[in-house]
């Protein structure tokens, strides 16, 4: 049967796309294994410098596969704590710690803990015709993969309490003019302009973008004071990077930086 989630390298950027398009890509157990090994794959590759996720056919990503939690009126349904536990708070976690931007271009329906999915990712591109649906509720469970943190960061909580609660579906425009991802492209122009953005974010600082990546992280629960003081850190770091150096040198000589990700 065909891999549930590919992963191709070229030109610095890892591409990992979900691949169970009859079912809009949901997760099964074999297809989180897949993703988590895609994961560890790119985090453990000094020659990756962006990651650029997305779905094979029409959805981007529908969320847990609910076949895997069929049960019978008087059955008791498996505990699915072990399952957010095992797999789908390890698949954030992975996608927050990797040390480079990660870009999500959500090429259809995005629902459950595929919407969640993409808010974890740092840039979120979407297809015009893709859509953002806090399934959760419908079923009688709980925002999970983060959203119930990012949601509310993303689009404030009057906004968030009516997508976790309603579970409508919401459009890519609506999606973008709420803050909720970067921007919407056509769909035939969805995955050339992924590429362009990725291949470009893989030739600039990728140290100094991880460590940017760590700050916004960080400001959520930060206070001004402590935020400071992180900056203060981060920028001890970046500024000891090879990137920075290249970078200052390019521009007192007016010629474009060689950056090495260093
Ligand atoms: O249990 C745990 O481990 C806890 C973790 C939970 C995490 C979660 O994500 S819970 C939320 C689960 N997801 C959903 O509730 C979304 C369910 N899907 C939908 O609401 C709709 O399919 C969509 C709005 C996403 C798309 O609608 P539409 O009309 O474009 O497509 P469709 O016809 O509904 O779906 C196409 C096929 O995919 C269809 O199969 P078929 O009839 O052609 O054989 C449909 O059943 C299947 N499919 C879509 N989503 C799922 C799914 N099959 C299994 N699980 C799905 N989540």
């Amino acid at each position: 049967s065909d891999p549930t989630v590919l992963l191709d390298r070229a030109d610095g950027v890892a591409t990992i796309t979900l691949n169970r398009p009859d079912k809009l890509n949901s997760f099964t157990v074999e297809m989180h294994a897949a993703l988590a090994e895609a994961l560890a794959a790119v985090a453990a590759d000094e020659t990756v410098r962006c990651t650029l996720m997305t779905g094979a056919g029409r959805g981007f990503c529908a969320g847990q596969d609910l076949n895997d939690r069929a049960v019978a009126p008087g059955e008791t349904m498996p505990d699915i704590a072990e399952s957010i536990e095992a797999r789908y708070n390890p698949m954030i976690r992975a996608v927050r710690d990797l040390r480079m931007p990660v870009i999500c271009a959500v090429n259809g329906v995005a629902a459950g803990a595929g919407a969640n999915l993409a808010f974890a990712c740092d840039i979120v591109l979407a297809a015009r015709s893709a859509s953002f649906i806090q399934a959760f509720c419908k079923i009688g469970l709980v925002p999970d993969s983060g959203g119930t943190w990012t949601l509310p960061r993303l689009v404030g909580p009057a906004r968030a309490a009516g997508l976790m609660m309603l579970g409508d579906k919401v459009p890519a425009e609506q999606a973008a003019q709420w803050g909720m991802i970067w921007r919407v492209v056509d769909d035939e122009a969805l995955m050339d302009e992924a590429r362009g953005l990725a291949r470009h974010l893989a030739t600039q600082p990728t140290t100094g973008l991880a460590l940017i990546k760590q700050a916004l992280a960080a400001s959520a629960t930060n206070t001004l004071d402590e935020q400071l003081d992180l900056e203060r850190d981060l920028q001890r770091r970046a500024g000891a990077t090879d990137d920075y150096a290249e970078g200052v040198r390019a521009f007192l000589a007016k010629r474009p930086p060689a950056f090495t990700g260093r």
